[in-house]
């Protein structure tokens, strides 16, 4: 009996060994589609991928006024408000003040500025090993918060929100 289960644990353990190994060379990938928000007539996409520890973030919209956009992670994955304010401010789980990423203080939420062209076209990539998909950690698990691009830009200055503007596409980043 005492064999049987010493074998038995043997087993479990390998097969606990195996799935992790195949965990980890697993990419995670969310697609998210936005809605536009305050009478805008924006559009796009967005996906996060995370792998090796790193989560990218790739978003593609059109129908935005020609220009510079703040795009931010919001608290709540909640879009249902027609200005998107359902959202509520930015992510901000470890209590910073607004900032530009990498520059200071800044917002988990917050991923900067990006441009569309004179077509009211626009995309941004993003890079980051603060974030993950699903993890639990709440400093650092993007799920179930949710995406705003603005009207204006982020002057990475103003408290808390960098004075973007009105909420002209939403998403939740849910599975
Ligand atoms: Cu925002
Ligand atoms: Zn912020």
């Amino acid at each position: 009996m005492k064999k049987l289960i010493i074998t038995s644990l043997f087993i479990l353990a390998i097969v606990i060994g195996c799935k992790t190994n195949t965990n980890s060379n697993n990419t995670k990938k969310l697609t998210l589609k936005f809605e536009a928000k305050s009478g805008s007539n924006v559009a796009g996409t967005a996906t996060f991928v995370e792998k090796d520890g790193e989560v990218t973030l790739e978003a593609h919209f059109t129908g935005l006024t020609p220009g510079i956009h703040a795009i931010h992670i919001h608290e709540k994955s909640d879009c249902s408000a027609a200005d998107g304010t359902s959202t509520g401010g930015h992510w901000n789980p470890t209590f910073k003040n607004h900032g530009k990423w990498g520059v200071g203080q800044y917002h988990k939420g917050d991923i900067g500025n990006f441009i569309a062209d004179k077509n009211g076209n626009g995309s941004i990539k993003f890079t980051t090993d603060e974030w993950n998909i699903g993890s639990g950690d709440p400093t650092k698990d993007i799920l179930n918060h949710g995406i705003i691009v603005h009207q204006g830009a982020d002057d990475f200055t103003t408290q808390p929100t960098g004075n973007a503007g009105g909420r002209v596409a939403c998403t939740g980043i849910i599975k």
